[in-house]
């Protein structure tokens, strides 16, 4: 089957990173969008684009039943996801199978299988996958919970099957706390997933976070793109990501693609996928789960292997198998990328949308921004604030550090708070560039008085002061109302 028409079930940054790849492979582009990003780059650069509802993504990017019918009408091979909204919905990936088109992403069946952690250690359960000691199923018996928890030893971990990206966790530091936690974990999962079932782990301190990305087709064949390391975190949202990580030694490297491999291998899985690991003090690594999507920061892996992992995806969609060898594959190079959202990391990351009144992005050798965005433009509130990600390249890690910080002071963007100085003290960090960091990164270092203002910044508040003292001294005005008004976003204003 070769497919000539993807429509792209997404917005913002990633839906133009998955059309430019189509249209380098000759394949037309359908967008869809909501109400407020009728202007949005995706829509402009697509070759159609159709409007699916009201803004709340409810009404729009989620509604899968009116998203088929577009591609009915525009005769759509296609869908490519992204990332959230209906990127892991199984029941959609089937009904997209249903109506007779092509998911570009795995099998309904992988992801629900990999949706439950359960099903997914059960399922990885023949593999000698390195998993972190705890109960293998549901609990049922407090008691034997107890037993167990005492026997693996605290602090553990009561986790939410139906959970993920940190959701429905609590640790519990001792036996007499257990209940408690218990109790707060199951109505938590419940009410947030629809499912109450937890299971137990050990809880590893302070682990790094190291993921393994795989590809595989639908002949059974599958390969991994080496590993990102995504241990700087906020809140579980990550913050900044690399590849290769700056600690894993080639033979543990490899060790972990195998792993890797084989829980891919144990879903049959095809299409693009991430396998979560934590990684302690020791270079132990222990399976989490599994990510069935196309991931955020995919950009690091295609910078240091070369490859397209959109293209790949779409190849293995149509049935195609992989033509890229494990033995072809290189680590080639250091890559970063740091998440530019709309939050001001001076007041606790609070969301600061609004519009970008100046907007310029850095360039140069070894730049690439992924956005979508132009100056002017406003942030909507409905979704998810991230304005970009900017990922630098060069031949080692201290290069492409160096060549983020360079690319951090040449952008510019006011009109609202971003987390770029709070990228830059990251990069300056010395626990960063030593490579001495695990998930703990943010909550050790990190207060709002470490934030020094960028050059761009800088320059601002100098012209905004230059200004506002040149209209004091020229007060030319016999009516007297030279106000002098500082932006602030709408949306901010009405929630502070
Ligand atoms: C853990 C853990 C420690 N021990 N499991 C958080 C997100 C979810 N994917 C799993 N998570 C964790 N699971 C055990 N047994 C610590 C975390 C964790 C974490 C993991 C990856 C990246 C950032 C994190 C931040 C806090 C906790």
């Amino acid at each position: 089957m070769t497919i000539k028409k993807i429509l792209v079930a997404n917005r913002g940054e990633i839906a133009l990173r998955i059309m430019r790849t189509a249209r380098e492979m000759g394949i037309q582009t359908v967008a869809i969008y909501s109400e407020v990003d009728r202007n949005a780059l995706h829509v402009r650069y697509a070759d159609e684009a159709v409007c699916v509802g009201p803004p709340p993504s409810t009404e729009s990017y989620l509604r899968a039943d009116v998203i088929i019918d577009v591609c009915r009408k525009l005769q759509v091979d296609a869908i490519h996801p992204g990332y959230g909204f209906l990127s892991e919905n199984a029941n959609f990936a089937r009904q997209v199978r249903e109506a007779g088109l092509i998911f570009i992403g795995p099998s309904p069946e992988s992801i629900e299988v990999m949706g439950s952690k359960l099903a997914a250690k059960a399922a990885v359960a023949d593999y000698n996958i390195p998993m972190v000691p705890g109960t293998p199923s549901a609990i049922t018996d407090r008691t034997e919970a107890k037993a167990i928890s005492a026997k693996i030893g605290y602090p553990i971990l009561i986790k939410a099957s139906a959970g993920g990206g940190g959701k429905g966790m609590r640790v519990v530091e001792q036996e007499a706390d257990f209940d408690e936690q218990m109790d707060r974990a199951v109505s938590e999962a419940q009410s947030a997933f629809g499912d109450g079932s937890v299971f137990i782990e050990k809880y590893v301190t302070s682990p790094r976070h190291v993921e393994i990305q795989v590809l595989g087709d639908q002949h059974g064949n599958i390969i991994h793109l080496f590993e990102r390391e995504c241990s700087v975190q906020r809140r579980h949202q990550k913050v900044v990501e690399e590849a290769p990580s700056a600690i894993l030694t080639p033979e543990i490297r490899e060790a972990m693609g195998r792993a890797a491999v084989d829980v891919a291998r144990a879903c049959g899985y095809y299409g693009a996928g991430t396998v979560e690991f934590i990684v302690n003090d020791n270079l132990d690594f222990y399976f989490l789960e599994m990510n069935t999507r196309l991931q955020v920061e995919h950009p690091v892996t295609e910078q240091i292997t070369g490859v397209d992992l959109v293209k790949q995806m779409i190849y293995i969609a149509e049935g195609k198998p992989l033509t890229i060898k494990q033995d072809d594959l290189q680590i080639k190079g250091h890559a970063v990328e740091v998440r530019v959202y709309a939050e001001d990391p001076a007041n606790n990351f609070l969301p600061d949308v609004g519009t970008l009144d100046t907007y310029v992005r850095p360039q140069g050798n070894g730049v690439r921004v992924d956005d979508g965005f132009e100056q002017g433009m406003a942030i909507p509130i409905y979704y998810d604030p991230m304005i970009a990600k900017l990922i630098t390249y060069g031949d080692s890690r201290e290069e492409a550090i160096q060549k983020m910080i360079r690319a951090i002071d040449e952008y510019q963007i006011s009109g609202v708070q971003t987390t770029l100085p709070f990228c830059r003290f990251v990069m300056e960090h010395e626990a960063f560039r030593s490579g001495q960091f695990d998930t703990g990164f943010v909550s050790r270092y990190f207060t709002p008085d470490k934030l020094t203002p960028t050059p761009d910044t800088q320059e601002r508040e100098l012209a905004a002061v230059l200004s506002a003292w040149l209209l004091e001294t020229a007060k030319p005005k016999p009516n007297g109302s030279t106000a002098i008004t500082t932006r602030q976003s709408k949306w901010k204003a009405n929630r502070l």
